[in-house]
């Protein structure tokens, strides 16, 4: 067994949350030979639920489980972490305008951000799982200023499952056969699920399904994916986004499979013509514990007017937070 290793989640009382942590102490994220001591941030009114997950996190007996820290003091929670999975999150109320929605998620993220700043490992790996979460991420990034932007990404990665999954259904071949899907943008309705260089077993996906599928069926679908969750369910994605909050961190701190890639939304550097610092998903390789774009794809007509119609909304979103930003 390796030394241990510290992971902050915030929201843990929530749905999420449940849905997370048992398989972050089961080894699911960073693997079975790497112990890890949870960190775990609720509000105050939450603590006593709270209590009762630790209780069943310890009824596990798992053996990569360290400890436990259970807190409502941000400063505590995030206290010399390795790994931190932002969840918790203020969701829209009746009648609240996009406005306020980004201005309450303001009040949490910019004091997490400047606690990641001030306690956490130098080399954090900081994932934004709550919404809206790409803009969520780049209020915390701009209120750590002491620690690399790159270490603060967004989650697209339920989205890019989601899409490997519809593909997967629709071609009859198992998500592991499906290669190279790419979610640019947002994790909104803007978002891009792009296939021009996707492969199914090996063959381009786009020849093996017609393109009304692909613009009227397929890129819908991800897209709403969550509002379907939640008509059939009753309640949001949980369990699939926990799922996909344990990927995203187990490419990016064990690395990609050679000849594929994923999504991550990560700060843009300009990339394909995407405004810089915009938190935008790209799709990613990563090594020894670093992200890199995927550079050099052809982007046609088709996806640049989806490019950047989902980049002008983060431009937008990032407009309404600038004053939340630390100078
Ligand atoms: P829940 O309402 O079940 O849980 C959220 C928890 O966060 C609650 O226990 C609450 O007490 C806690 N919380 C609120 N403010 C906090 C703060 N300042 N510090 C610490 N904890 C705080 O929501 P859940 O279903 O778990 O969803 C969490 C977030 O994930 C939501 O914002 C949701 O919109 C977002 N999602 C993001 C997805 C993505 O792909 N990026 C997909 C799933 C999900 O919809």
């Amino acid at each position: 067994m390796k030394a241990p290793v510290r992971v902050a989640v915030t929201g843990a009382a929530g749905q999420i949350g449940y849905a997370l942590l048992f398989r972050i102490a089961a080894g699911d994220m960073l693997g079975p030979d790497q112990p890890v001591i949870l960190h775990l941030l609720e509000i105050t009114p939450a603590l006593p639920a709270l209590q009762g997950v630790v209780m069943e996190l310890n009824d596990c007996a798992f053996p990569t489980l360290a400890g436990v820290v259970a807190t409502d003091d941000v400063n505590v929670a995030f206290k010399d972490v390795d790994y931190a999975l932002l969840v918790g999150a203020r969701p829209r109320g009746p009648g609240m305008e996009r406005k306020d929605l980004l201005e309450a998620n303001g009040a949490i993220f910019g004091p997490q951000g400047k606690a990641l700043n001030d306690h956490a490992k130098r080399d954090v790996k900081v994932l934004v799982v709550g919404n809206p979460a790409n803009t969520n991420a780049l209020i915390a990034q701009q209120n750590a200023p002491d620690l690399d932007p790159k270490c603060f990404t967004a989650m697209v990665r339920l989205d890019h499952n989601r899409a490997l999954s519809q593909l997967a259904e629709k071609t009859g071949k198992h998500t592991t056969e499906i290669k190279k899907v790419t979610i640019w943008g947002n994790h909104s309705s803007t978002q891009y699920p792009d296939l021009h260089h996707a492969t199914v077993d090996g063959k381009p996906a786009l020849t093996l399904v017609d393109q009304a599928w692909y613009e009227n069926d397929f890129i819908p679908t991800v897209q709403q994916r969550g509002a379907a969750i939640i008509k059939a369910r009753g309640a949001s994605s949980a369990a699939s986004a926990a799922s996909a909050a344990i990927d995203h961190m187990r490419s990016w701190a064990l690395g990609t499979e050679e000849g594929n890639w994923v999504s991550m939304g990560i700060p843009s550097d300009g990339s394909y013509g995407i405004a810089p610092g915009v938190i935008y998903g790209y799709p990613v390789t990563c090594k020894d514990g670093r992200y890199t774009i995927v550079q050099g794809l052809e982007i046609g007509e088709f996806s640049r007017g989806r490019m950047d119609a989902t980049d002008k909304e983060l431009r937008e979103e990032r407009g309404g937070v600038e004053h939340l930003f630390a100078k």
